[in-house]
């Protein structure tokens, strides 16, 4: 019996390789999540910023509650099974009127993983839709395994390498078209990007990256995991990352740098050049 989607929702995502929208909280919800961003964006502009927005959510209370939030987890249950932690979480903003845009990719690419059959919640805290720069998806892509990316380190991409997955036939390509409070859900396979923001308003879309099962392990660097749900990963095999009981606290800014140090070490393996993000 499945916790929150439907057996229609799950079957859908295994055939498709996505799922959206979904309902996650009411609107003005998640304004008062963005109004606290902006505020951490203000307060602490060296720690948040568009070159620093890999896992904020290990040195903020309010992201670290939406990434344990129980719609959240018992969705990704369903697709993934009862036992499973949270590997990283990446802030994508558009500013309004950026040529800012992602190019088609498959997130498991350069994560390292000893699979990739891992989901990542991608929160909408502003309108998401083909003005602000929605993302949008090939059905069915995360089916056939993953496809060659050549980076491009792309002054407006704002992905790690500016990688791409070339020939990809756009006219099956899927709108997600979101209001503030849905999310999205996606395998890490499936092939998908998203265009610049032509609007006066910020896209703001936070992406859980990614909820993976127990028995899943990092190979190419530190096994680093916040666990959340189920029979925890081997001890051995991992190193547990804690909670942050306050907002930026010493001891919380330090493990998210180190995390961070391990995030890039991971993402930019083998790379030729490697950018601050
Ligand atoms: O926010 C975007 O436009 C892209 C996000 C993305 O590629 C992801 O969450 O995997």
């Amino acid at each position: 019996m499945p916790k929150f989607l439907t057996e229609a929702q799950i079957r859908d995502y295994h055939e498709q390789g996505f799922l959206s929208p979904i309902d996650l909280m009411s609107e003005s919800d998640a304004a008062s999540i963005l109004a606290q961003l902006e505020e951490a964006e203000s307060q602490h502009p060296e720690h948040i910023n568009a070159e620093n927005r890999n896992n904020p959510h290990l040195v903020f209370k309010f992201l670290d509650d939406l990434a344990f939030n129980e719609i959240i987890l018992d969705a990704v249950e369903d697709l993934i099974g009862p036992d499973f932690s949270l590997w990283g979480s990446v802030l994508f903003i558009k500013e309004p009127a950026s040529k800012h845009f992602v190019s088609w990719h498959q997130d498991a690419t350069y994560m390292g993983m000893t699979s990739n059959n891992f989901v990542t919640p991608w929160i909408a805290l502003s309108p998401s839709n083909k003005e602000t720069g929605c993302m949008s998806m090939i059905p069915g892509s995360h089916l056939s395994d993953i496809k060659p990316h050549d980076d491009t380190f792309g002054e407006d991409n704002i992905l790690t390498r500016g990688q791409v997955v070339k020939d990809v036939d756009e006219s099956k390509a899927v709108d997600l078209i979101m209001r503030p409070g849905q999310m999205s859900l996606h395998h890490g396979e499936i092939v998908h990007g998203s265009q610049p923001n032509l609007s006066q308003q910020r896209r703001v879309g936070y992406a859980l990256q990614s909820y993976m099962a127990n028995d899943i392990d990092q190979i190419i660097g530190e096994n680093m995991w916040l666990p959340v749900r189920g029979q925890m990963r081997s001890q051995s095999k991992s190193t547990f990352l804690s909670r942050p009981a306050t907002n930026m606290s010493e001891e919380s800014v330090a493990l998210r740098e180190n995390v961070n140090k391990n995030f890039g070490d991971i993402l930019y393996h083998g790379a030729e050049k490697r950018r601050k993000l």
